[in-house]
């Protein structure tokens, strides 16, 4: 995509937050991409809309590639389009390896649900945005806020270190795993586990769903009795479905509801919006304070006079990184 340039495209992006307020999918969509590829203009954008989004209530359902995730988000769909519900779906990153052909993919799966009004469904297969993919989710979730939605789907393959940090931005995880993983189940980044909030077993028309049913309920009572004590910790459950046929799904979206008053009755929201907010304040400044940092280093002589002294082994590379910064903190 050609760079879009904001000052010159002001107009036009206020006629889509204009349209956004009124929920048009299309506005929703162009505003999603220029955001996801310029963080100049997702900073504009953002500190537009931000006073007027509602919370939704985001769901981050991860799990191995090809488990059934979109197929499981489908029959959600299902049952929340019956009650008029307005929901938004992000998949990241979905692989094709698996399950043949990501964006393609995602559609097919959702096929019935593609034409609904009442929901927007988007892909982003593009790892490498402005400032992490972390960012930009975020950023699209505050867009679907700011266009009403009450619920918002994030799809993500569970394995790596920004899965970990999407999630920090879910106000409920759910892990799709398989019957007979095998070893498969040591792969998933052992932070995922511990931050599930319901365990689904899909594919439990598959020999060994009991097995796996068992086992992942014993491995909670163990840490049920250490961990969750308190009576404010959420015992995780841990739920057979047949995404496919849609079995069980109605008591996975009971399950969510549930999990969703638990929470808003207890200071566990408010103690999750704080840890979420200051990570995300502690993404930006990371993000801001490198781009300084690096426009510093590279373009100032000062510094090469320092660079210098290491390179005639005057000084150590730590001792003047420690005096850059002291003198960065105290000039300002
Ligand atoms: N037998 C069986 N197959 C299922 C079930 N749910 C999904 N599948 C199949 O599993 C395959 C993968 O489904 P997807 O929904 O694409 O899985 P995914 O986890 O979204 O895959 P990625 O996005 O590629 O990681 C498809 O062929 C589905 O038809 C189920 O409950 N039982
Ligand atoms: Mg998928």
């Amino acid at each position: 995509m050609a760079k879009i340039k904001l000052n010159k495209n002001i107009e036009i992006i206020e006629d889509l937050i204009e349209q956004l307020y009124k929920g048009d999918l299309r506005a929703i969509g162009r505003l999603m991409t220029l955001v996801e590829n310029n963080i100049e203009i997702a900073e504009y954008v953002i500190k537009k809309i931000y006073q007027s989004t509602k919370n939704a209530f985001v769901i981050g359902i991860t799990g191995f590639p090809g488990g059934g995730k979109s197929t499981l988000i489908n029959a959600m769909l299902d049952i929340l389009g019956r009650e008029n519900k307005k929901v938004g779906v992000i998949c990241i990153d979905p692989s094709s390896v698996f399950s043949g052909g990501s964006l393609l993919g995602d559609r097919i799966r959702m096929k019935r649900n593609f034409n609904n009004p009442n929901f927007f469904i988007r892909s982003m297969a593009n790892r490498c945005q402005l400032g992490g993919l972390a960012r930009a989710t975020k950023d699209m979730i505050k867009i679907l806020e700011a266009a009403g939605y009450d619920f918002i789907i994030i799809e993500t393959v569970g394995v790596g270190q920004s899965e970990i940090e999407i999630f920090h931005c879910s106000n409920i995880v759910i892990l799709v795993l398989v019957p007979n993983l095998g070893d498969e189940i040591q792969t998933l980044k052992a932070g995922i586990m511990e931050i599930t909030d319901i365990f689904v077993i899909n594919k439990m028309d598959l020999e060994g769903a009991d097995r796996l049913f068992d086992e992942l309920n014993s491995m909670i009572e163990l840490n049920y009795s250490i961990q969750f004590k308190s009576k404010s910790n959420w015992r995780p459950s841990v739920l057979k479905i047949n995404a496919l046929k849609g079995e069980n799904v109605e008591k996975l979206i009971d399950e969510i509801l549930n999990y969703k008053k638990f929470i808003e009755n207890s200071n566990e929201l408010r103690n999750r919006l704080m840890i979420k907010y200051k990570k995300e304040v502690l993404d930006i400044m990371k993000y801001k304070l490198t781009k300084e940092i690096e426009q510093l280093i590279f373009h100032n002589e000062y510094i090469d006079k320092l660079i210098n002294k290491i390179i005639s082994k005057e000084v150590d590379s730590y001792t003047i990184s420690e005096k850059i910064i002291s003198e960065l903190i105290h000039n300002r």
